[in-house]
């Protein structure tokens, strides 16, 4: 194997790089092989994902969007004056700027997200254009236990924004402790919801297997990542891109599947890739408004207005907390 460069040596021993490097370590000796998609988001990834949004066969963005659009002065009725809003896994916040312009006077606004170069990028844009707002950009994990800054004086009601079907990312019990967790922060506000709907399975298919392939180099960008940034050396022609729909468990699932047998090394830690085998990247479950309705109920939220669209292809709840 080729010497390693001083700068990758640099890179690999970057703390900010251990997170991933675990994560990705314990993934590949573990069968079936498994890690989180929050690791598709550093700032390639996030552009690709941007791009996904754009994509004719990428129904979820533009039907949520018309939804908040259609009905964003009703939203902005439940959630009421001068509320701090927190966003969860914030991207490059599109869809926030449709609830500020309906919102009465908000009073802060705080978006979280894992990929810091993005987030920051994206909040100045935000502050450009609404200069009025108080925008407090956190770099975190939301999937893991983490703290707020504190409320504002004066302000409304905390309410949180976790559009995308974002929530359809977690494994069941996981969307259940991540909104346990986003009811106790919230107590008092509620949260705003967007979560895709169980549809036929051929319109499920064609929205993650797009016809340019940008799904599949979204997909691809993890092993990318990793090679740059912790010095593996995934064959990238020799992975590729699987998504297919789980009906039983209501889920698309996502996989990068190694095309021939080949070895893979971590921080001197081999692991064999059998013709086949694959690395399961990302679950994105969808739910039916009742099934949506009763995991909030189990985990300490009210049940408020749910919207969809003519087709009911997406919905928006909102979760008194
Ligand atoms: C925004 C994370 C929910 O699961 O549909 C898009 C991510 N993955 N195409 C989704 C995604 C493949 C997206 N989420």
């Amino acid at each position: 194997t080729p010497p390693v460069s001083l700068a990758l040596q640099a890179r690999i021993a970057d703390d900010a790089n251990r997170p991933f490097a675990e994560e990705l370590q314990a993934a590949l000796a573990e069968r079936p092989r498994r890690i989180s998609p929050k690791w598709f988001y550093d700032a390639k990834g996030s552009q690709f994902f941007d791009r996904i949004c754009e994509l004719p066969e990428y129904y979820p963005t533009r039907t949520e969007l018309s939804i908040l659009r259609s009905r964003a002065a009703e939203i902005a009725h439940q959630i009421g004056p001068d509320a701090e809003i927190v966003e969860f896994g914030a991207g490059s916040l599109v869809k926030i700027r449709l609830l500020l312009d309906a919102l009465q006077s908000p009073r802060r606004f705080l978006p979280i997200d894992i990929s810091g170069e993005h987030l920051r990028g994206a909040a100045d844009l935000l502050r450009n254009d609404y200069p009025g707002l108080e925008v407090t950009p956190v770099v975190a994990d939301y999937t893991r236990p983490f703290d707020l800054p504190a409320r504002l004086p004066g302000a409304g009601r905390r309410v949180g924004f976790f559009p995308g079907s974002t929530l359809g990312n977690f494994a069941p019990d996981e969307a259940l402790a991540f909104l346990r967790q986003a009811a106790r922060l919230l107590r008092g506000g509620g949260l705003l919801l967007g979560v895709d709907l169980v549809k036929d399975p051929q319109l499920l298919h064609a929205a993650y297997n797009d016809a340019q392939g940008v799904t599949a180099a979204f997909n691809l960008n993890l092993l990318a990542r990793a090679n740059e940034e912790l010095g593996t050396d995934f064959d990238l022609q020799a992975f590729s891109h699987a998504a297919f729909y789980n009906a039983p468990h209501r889920r698309i699932e996502m996989h990068l599947v190694s095309r021939r047998e080949q070895v893979v090394t971590l921080d001197g830690r081999h692991h064999v890739f059998e013709e086949g085998e694959t690395l399961h990247t990302e679950y994105s479950h969808k739910f039916t408004v009742d099934g949506l309705r009763a995991m909030a109920a189990r985990a300490g939220f009210g049940i408020g207005p749910v919207w969809t669209d003519p087709q009911r292809l997406f919905s928006v709840h909102w979760l008194p907390a």
